[in-house]
Order: structure tokens, then sequence, then C-alpha cells
């Protein structure tokens, strides 16, 4: 009798951790899966589209919205985890998650779950009729207490070096981008090529998918940057907290009125990458989506000139006597202030 309620609760057991152990597999099983290649056949329609559509400025210009590659840059269907990633910090913060973490989760769950069922079966009174008395066991409490300070430890050093990865100084060649959120659409400006703010506003469907981009990310004019080089961002909010996140390039900063945030990126690939505001900022917070579009240099200069801008640098401002000449207009500059002042002043001393 005894031993037939002993081999049962086993046998239950065995089952259980059985189904635990199924779960584990079955699940880092998924994480090991890339997005398959999806059908490009929207995509593929929509070229003939693009190609044919009229855009004068840009073929002036040399620069053409570069085509989205399915399920890169963007939510796949059906899968979760990670989106793949297209910036060193974003792949060593995958690495992170998924050789390291996801392991260690794993494992300490299934052993957790060993200690409980053993107990259960183990220490029951049906199967201990004789309680132990023991209170203290120096060995066991030693190792419960180094044993989990050891796991953290190995989990804080690659997570702080993450950490300082995401924060490190941007070169002083760093391409800077001042991108600021607005109820409900974003503003991009090059300050350092003087290409002024324009704007950026959510695509409606037909246009969405006649360039066969996914609708609801994308949007009428992108946030250029060129490849493989260190982007420095400059994150601001016009009226209330907005957050400028882009997944797969491993960027999420939050945009806050009157505050200057930065973050930098580094894009290791050509590609178009979606994002979308991350902070709860009003009624359209989910339609004011971010694209990243990042291009070889020659390509990025060529949209940089076809924005009006200088990719080689603004030209520094002019000499103080070519502009005290001018009278003050209304686009003063702030040197143009300073002289003025200076003029204004010198005749009362
Ligand atoms: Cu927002």
């Amino acid at each position: 009798m005894t031993i037939g309620i002993h081999a049962s609760t086993l046998q239950r057991a065995v089952i259980a951790l059985l189904l635990a152990l199924g779960l584990a597999l079955a699940s880092s099983a998924a994480f090991a899966q890339t997005p398959a290649e999806a059908p490009v056949s929207v995509a593929a329609d929509a070229e003939a589209d693009v190609a044919a559509e009229p855009d004068a400025s840009a073929a002036s210009s040399g620069y053409t919205p570069m085509k989205p590659t399915e399920g890169k840059g963007m939510p796949v269907d059906g899968a979760y985890g990670f989106q793949d990633q297209y910036s060193p910090n974003g792949q060593y913060a995958r690495w992170m998650h998924d050789a390291i973490l996801i392991p260690v989760i794993f494992a300490i769950s299934i052993f957790v779950l060993f200690l409980l069922l053993w107990v259960v079966a183990r220490y029951n009174k049906r199967a201990n009729k004789v309680p132990s008395k023991t209170t203290h066991n120096t060995l066991i409490e030693v190792a419960w207490t180094l044993i989990p300070v050891l796991v953290l430890v190995g989990i804080a050093i690659p997570s702080i070096t993450l950490l300082a990865k995401q924060y490190e100084s941007p070169p002083e060649d760093a391409v800077t981008v001042k991108v600021t959120g607005y109820q409900w659409y974003w503003g991009y400006s090059y300050p350092d090529m003087g290409v002024e703010e324009f704007v950026s506003n959510m695509s409606d469907e037909a246009t969405a998918k006649a360039n066969g981009e996914p609708f609801q990310l994308a949007v009428d004019n992108r946030m250029v940057v060129p490849v493989g080089e260190v982007i420095r961002l400059q994150i601001t909010g016009a009226d209330v907290i907005h957050s400028f996140a882009v997944p797969s390039l491993w960027v999420k900063m939050d945009a806050v009125p009157g505050r200057l945030n930065e973050r930098t990126v580094l894009v290791e690939e050509p590609g178009v990458y979606y994002g979308q505001c991350m902070e709860l900022c009003g009624a359209r917070h989910g339609y004011m989506p971010i694209v990243v579009e990042a291009l070889p240099r020659p390509q990025f200069d060529a949209w940089v000139r076809s924005q009006g801008g200088n990719p080689e640098g603004i030209v520094e401002e002019t000499p103080v006597e070519a502009v005290s000449e001018e009278p003050a207009g209304e686009e003063a500059t702030d040197e143009t202030e300073v002289a003025d002042e200076a003029a204004a002043e010198a005749p009362a001393a």
C-alpha cells in the first residue's frame, strides 16, 4: 500500500519534470529560430509601383527612398523575443539575453522545481514517519548564500558592460541628428550639416502598401543616416514626453521637453528600420512611427544635398564686419545679436 502511493507520487513527479523540460526545450528552440525568409511578394509587387512613381526631386538629387526588406528591421508575424539586431550594442544585448539570461533562468527554475518535487516525494508524512529535528547545516547555508551571489555577479558583469556601452560618448566626427517628438509626429534636423528640421508623419494605408512598407510603421519623410558611422542622437520633446525607439537598432530614449537626451547608435547594414513612439503621449500616440534609413556614405551625402544641406558640414558664419553692415533682420543669428548689442553699448560708454 505504502509502496503503491509512493510510486504514484514519483510517477506524478516524473511527469511534471518531463513537462517542465519539454516547455524549456520548446522555448529555447523558439529563441534559436531566426525569422524565416518571408515571402517577398508584397515588396516585389510594390517595386514596380514605386519605380513608376514620379519623384522629380529624388531623381534630380540622386536619392530614392530605399525599399524595406521583408522581416528586417520590422516586427514579424508570430515572432516573439527580440527582433534581429543591426547595431553592435543590439547584438551584444541579444547575445546576453539568449546565452546568459535565458539559460540561467531555465536552469534555476528547473532546479527549484526539482527541489520542490523532491521534498514533496521524500519528506511527506507517509514517507518519513519520524521527522528530523535538524535546524542548522553550515555547508548548505554557505552554499545557498554563495551560489546565488555568484550567479548575480555572473549576470551583473555583462549587464553593466552593456549599460556602459550604451552611454559611451560619441566621437567628435559623429553625425548629429536632433530628434524632436511632437504630438503626434517626429521632427529631424542635422544641425552640423545644415539640414533644417523636417517633419515625419505616418503614411496612409494606400501609400504604405504601394511602397511595400508595413502600414502604421511607414512614414513620409525618413530619418536618413550613414551606415557604419556613429550617430549622435539628441532627443527632446516639444510638448509632452515621447520616447524615440527603434527595436532592431537597440535604441530607446525618452524625448523630454526641456531636456536634450543623448544616445549613440551605429547601424551596421544598409536598410530600413522601423520603430514607434514608446511613451504614452496622447490620443495619437500609436500613430507616430519612426523610420530610420541607413545608407552607404555616398547615397547619404546625396540625401543631405537633396535636403539643402552640406554633407561636409556647414560653412562657418560670416565675419562680424560683414554682418554688421546689414540691418538686424528677423533671421539674425546669435552672433549678429551680440554684434548689435556691442554696437549699441559703444556710444554710451
Ligand atoms: Cu509620442
